[in-house]
């Protein structure tokens, strides 16, 4: 298994989010990603790739050009140290703009393009450390830490010719993808998450959102109470797998987010670090070429073997 990796990321590390007017500590630190990837490579587990280059046009397909342009000019404003509040091109305020954050976010396509470049090329396996995440992202704009939506536009790209399904096991509704492919039918999009009327995104993730046109049935929601532990988490993610199952896609993009543990600081969910090897295992039956896709994870010690433990169950 590849892993696809770049420390560009650091570039993009705000001090400080703002949550109902007060300032917080920014939750998505780069060390996260940075404690899997050491991790990892520590016990050895896939070789580790840089990421290449790619056109824009996989980012436009996805993103409005007024927004990239926005994104790429106030980031490039700003001197190193300071941060931007953006009032336009947002969804939520919680998100903070550096000097770094477009380079960064350019760069975490980059990593996940490396990686379905990979599974194009018939690898069964690829995962992506996609840091800032993606999920959150929608056409026109940012939120929730995300930029550009990393997994939708890797599924954009595996989709030319194929089908192609997501399962989104963040522990919060992935907006900004589903919207990119809620009128499509060759794109399923699966998600479990914790119940929209108790937790970001607040606005979508409800069952009731199935798609629309010709992409009505095409998008799954399973939204979970707080506090859900291993065994019900367990029920549902049957539920969705045979979802997938059932659309037989040609490819499986997971929208990777390791925040459904029991100590991340900023969920609600009680899975323990061993269930994250069920959770590969179950995945794993479905035998479809896959791609994982870094989004969240805040209990920044326990995520190396969060990780670990998933990429076990996935590959054993
Ligand atoms: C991004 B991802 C704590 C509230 C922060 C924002 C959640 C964004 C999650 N001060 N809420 O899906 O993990
Ligand atoms: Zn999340």
């Amino acid at each position: 298994m590849k892993i696809v990796y770049s420390p560009k990321h650091k570039q993009h590390s705000p001090p400080f989010e703002i949550y109902d007017d007060v300032k917080e500590e920014y939750a998505e630190k780069p060390e996260g990603i940075e404690t899997i990837y050491n991790f990892l490579r520590q016990k050895g587990v896939g070789s580790v790739i840089s990421p290449g280059s790619f056109s824009m046009d996989n980012i436009r397909k996805l993103h409005h050009p007024a927004y990239i342009d926005f994104l790429k000019k106030r980031s490039g404003q700003l001197r190193k140290g300071e941060i931007l509040y953006p009032s336009y091109f947002i969804t939520d305020t919680y998100i903070a703009v550096t000097s770094g954050t477009y380079n960064a976010a350019i760069e975490s396509v980059n990593i996940v393009l490396t990686g379905a470049t990979g599974i194009l090329d018939g690898e069964k396996l690829a995962y992506s450390l996609c840091r800032p995440p993606g999920h959150h992202a929608e056409e026109r704009s940012m939120g929730g830490y995300c930029f550009f939506n990393n997994a939708a536009i890797a599924a954009n790209v595996l989709s030319k010719t194929e089908k192609v399904a997501i399962l989104d096991i963040d522990f919060h509704h992935g907006n900004g993808t589903q919207n990119a492919f809620y009128e499509r039918s060759d794109v399923l999009y699966v998600s479990l998450h914790a119940d929209p009327r108790f937790k970001y995104p607040y606005k979508t993730g409800f069952a009731e959102e199935k798609g629309k046109g010709k992409g009505l049935g095409f998008n799954i929601n399973y939204p979970l109470k707080l506090k859900t532990g291993n065994k019900e988490y367990l029920e549902t993610l049957k539920k969705a797998l045979r979802d997938i199952a059932e659309f037989n896609p040609k490819y499986l993009v997971v929208s990777l987010g390791f925040d459904t543990y029991e100590h991340d600081p900023i969920c609600d969910f009680k899975l323990t670090i061993p269930f994250y090897e069920e959770i590969g295992a179950e995945i794993k039956t479905l035998n479809k070429p896959t791609l994982l896709v870094h989004e969240g994870g805040y209990a920044v010690d326990a995520l190396g073997e969060i990780a670990y433990n998933f990429l076990k169950g996935l590959s054993s």
